[in-house]
Order: structure tokens, then C-alpha cells, then sequence
């Protein structure tokens, strides 16, 4: 494993802070220089939380300028391009500008976890800026707003995503299940560009599934009726439970009403409840109609829930202290539990630990009051990047760096572990 000379705390804040330096563009922070040349929602999302108490500014920025994205329905797409190609599928792909509800800025056609309001909450609390918390809350209502009225694939009140870029956890085992169950023969879209760049079969699924959507209009009625893959994710759902509760905290800062968005989070609580948990939390298959039994670091979503009743509460951290996660490797939290066929130390979202999932499972541990736990996922991340540097995900055995360097996420959740 690569090996980095020792720094500081006061030198690694300073390293984080010009990573995340180098990749603002002007218009937004880009994932990493290179391969993610644009603005993705939920890395936007975790550089508010991380730049909050450093760069208040840059975080007020970042937020408005992905929320310049916002489509006319309240959908807060996965990307915002700020130039025309340079990653595929760009702006060509989706024809957002195409579609009467689509801003001007070029967007993708999908959406991802809503980690949002989470972030304002997050920012409030370390600035006490309540006229950005009344200036941006509009548009999270309406985020929320969307998903309530055309994520509701299942009928149960939680969100379902319609492709797995959605879920943030691309090639996460749980999906495999349901883009097996494409029909890719018969549909199969490749082009020159794709072979080259991305020869695994499961990327012309991803492609292909997104053209459907695009092809329909992005339209509600399609996904309710017709679209192949609708799964209800638990990290999706804990992550917009935790939005909700947000929102009823930000509410009174911006003349609203508290009492939807508590009684909203009342409502998604039961409703994982009931349809999500069987000894963990699982995936949905809303196609299926049933389970999507793979353990992955997805099913700890629910547990930034602070009303989590105390048995699944206990139940599921016991699944994640033991030797099927973090029990079993150096680092924390491998993405797929490590029994699992599926599991692979080395691919992305199959098996390597993540600095942004540490940071969600450290700040459920917060809000349980679960000390021990937070220590050890805050030691551990900081470990990773002290060891590896700003990687985008970490080999969960020996802590050595995986996948794009100077990654933002990693820098700027770095920043708040240090605080
Ligand atoms: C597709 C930007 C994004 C993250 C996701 C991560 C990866 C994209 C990709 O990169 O997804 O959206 O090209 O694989 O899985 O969580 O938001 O960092």
C-alpha cells in the first residue's frame, strides 16, 4: 500500500480545503478534476456540510448553484453540466432542455439521495444564517414536494429510485437483481463511445434505462405504469426521512409550517418499517415484489432516523459491528457485507468503504448517542485519508486508496471530522 508521510491535523484540513479549492469551478465543485467534470447532487450535498463552518460562503454557493438545476416539478436532478460533453452520458443524452419543465442550465434526467435539507439543517447549525435557510427552502419543499408525488411508485409513501444511479450506490449488489431482469437482448442500446469506454454490460443497461425515461417524457404516468426498474432503497429513504426532520427544525427560520414535514417523517418511519425490514434493512424490488435480500452499507440508512425504535435500532447496529462489516475489516464500513457472493474488495460499491457513508452511519451513531461507534467510524475514516489521501473509496482490508484522487467528498466530510 502506498504510504504518505505523517500529517497533522491543522496540515490535513489545510490539504482538504485546497482540494476542494482546486475543484471549484466558479459555478459548483466538481467530484474530482477529470473524470466527473460537472456537478453531481448528493457530492454537493456533502460539500455544504463539510465547508459550513470553514467556507460558509462557498457552501451558500454551492447549494444555489445545483439548485439552479431544479426542474419546474421540484426534481433536483443528479447532475448539473457546466460544459456541453466531457462525461458520458452528457447533456446529449438526457435532452433536458427538450422537456418544458427543465431549466435552462443542461441537467441529467434523474435525481439522487435527498441529502439536501439534511445540509441546510447542517449549515444552519454552524453559521445561524437563517436568511439562506429562508432563502433556499422553497426549493427543498419542493424537492420534497416531487418525490411525494412522483416517486410514490409503491403507494406506501416512500420514494422509489428508477435507476441505480439514483441510489448514489451505482453498481451496488442490491441492483443486480433488478437489471438482471431487463430485457437488454431485445432493447440493448450500445454505441462505439461505450464500448470503448465502458465494455461491462451492466453501463448499457444504465444508458439504455435512462433513454426509456428520456423517451417518455420523464414523465410521472411512465414510471408509475411502465418503467422496468422501481426499487425503495433504505439509504435513499433514512436520508430523506433525516430531509424531513430537517425540514420541520428549519421551518418556523422560514415562516413555514413545521407540522407536514414532522408528521411526513412520522409517516416514512412506519413505512420502512413495514416494507423494508426483515433482521436489516433491505431493497425493495417494486417489479418483483419482494426483498432484495443482500446486506449492503445502504441498509443503515434508517438509522439517522432518531426515532428508530430501540430493537431494529440494536438489531441492525449489531449487523453492523459484526464480522459481516465492520467487525471483520481494518476500516470502516465495507459498502457489501463481506460474506456476501457478491462482495468485492476492489469495486466501488460492492465492497470498498466510502468517506461519505462513514460520515451518514457516524452521524446516525450521533444521534443515538452511540459514542463508541461514532469514535470508531471518525477514527477510521481519518485514518483512510491520513494513510491514502483524498481517494474516492478505500479498500475496507488494508485502508489503500481506490478510484479518482482529490475526490471532494472525501475532502470536505474530512474537514467536519476534524472539527
Ligand atoms: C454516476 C460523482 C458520482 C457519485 C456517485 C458515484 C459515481 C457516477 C458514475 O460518481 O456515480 O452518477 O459515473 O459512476 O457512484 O455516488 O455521486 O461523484
Amino acid at each position: 500500500m502506498e504510504a504518505r508521510p505523517a500529517v497533522d491535523d491543522a496540515a490535513l484540513g489545510r490539504e482538504a480545503l485546497a482540494v476542494l479549492e482546486a475543484n471549484w469551478t466558479g459555478a459548483g465543485t466538481v467530484p474530482a478534476p477529470g473524470l466527473y467534470p460537472h456537478q453531481w447532487s448528493w457530492d454537493s450535498a456533502f460539500v455544504v456540510i463539510g465547508l459550513a463552518r470553514h467556507r460558509p460562503d462557498r457552501a451558500r454557493d454551492e447549494l444555489l448553484s445545483l439548485l439552479r438545476g431544479q426542474w419546474a416539478t421540484g426534481m433536483v436532478p443528479h447532475i448539473v453540466f457546466h460544459t456541453r460533453e466531457a462525461y458520458f452520458p452528457g447533456p446529449s443524452v438526457w435532452r433536458s432542455q427538450e422537456n418544458d419543465a427543465a431549466p435552462q442550465v443542461l441537467t441529467s434526467g434523474l435525481t439522487s439521495p435527498p441529502l439536501h435539507a439534511l445540509a441546510l439543517w447542517w449549515f444552519y447549525r454552524h453559521t445561524g444564517d437563517a436568511a439562506f435557510v429562508r432563502k433556499a427552502f422553497p426549493a427543498l419543499e419542493a424537492q420534497h414536494a416531487y418525490l411525494s408525488s412522483a416517486r410514490d411508485l409503491g403507494g406506501a409513501g416512500l420514494a422509489a429510485i428508477v435507476h441505480p444511479w439514483e441510489s448514489g450506490m451505482d453498481d451496488s449488489p442490491a441492483w443486480d437483481g433488478p437489471l438482471d431482469a431487463l430485457p437488454v437482448i431485445r432493447y440493448g442500446y450500445r454505441n462505439v463511445e461505450m464500448d470503448e469506454r465502458h465494455p461491462d454490460s451492466d453501463h448499457d443497461r444504465y444508458v439504455w434505462l435512462a433513454m426509456r425515461y428520456r423517451d417518455a417524457g420523464y414523465s410521472p404516468e411512465y414510471l408509475r405504469d411502465e418503467h422496468p426498474f422501481a426499487v425503495e432503497d433504505p439509504m435513499f429513504n433514512g436520508i430523506w426521512l433525516a430531509s424531513c426532520q430537517a425540514m420541520a427544525e428549519l421551518a418556523p427560520l422560514a415562516g413555514a409550517d413545521p407540522v407536514p414535514h414532522a408528521e411526513h417523517a412520522e409517516r416514512l418511519r412506519q413505512a420502512i418499517l413495514d416494507r423494508l425490514w426483515d433482521g436489516c434493512f433491505y431493497a425493495r424490488d417494486l417489479r418483483a415484489g419482494r426483498l432484495i435480500r443482500v446486506c449492503t452499507v445502504g441498509a443503515f440508512g434508517p438509522l439517522l432516523d432518531p426515532g428508530l425504535p430501540t430493537d431494529r435500532l440494536h438489531a441492525a447496529v449489531e449487523v453492523l459491528e459484526s464480522a459481516r462489516f465492520m467487525g471483520a475489516t481494518g476500516y470502516p464500513v465495507p459498502s457489501c457485507e463481506i460474506r456476501a457472493s457478491q462482495f468485492d474488495r476492489t469495486r466501488y460499491w460492492r465492497g470498498p468503504s466510502w468517506v461519505n457513508t462513514n460520515w451518514l452511519l457516524r452521524r446516525a451513531a450521533a444521534v443515538h448517542s452511540l459514542d463508541h461507534l461514532g469514535q470508531q467510524l471518525t477514527n477510521g475514516t481519518l485514518r483512510l485519508v491520513r494513510q491514502a489521501g483524498f481517494r474516492e473509496c478505500f479498500d475496507p482490508f488494508d485502508g489503500s486508496g481506490r478510484g479518482c484522487r482529490d475526490f471532494s467528498w472525501s475532502a470536505a466530510l474530512t474537514l467536519d471530522l476534524l472539527a
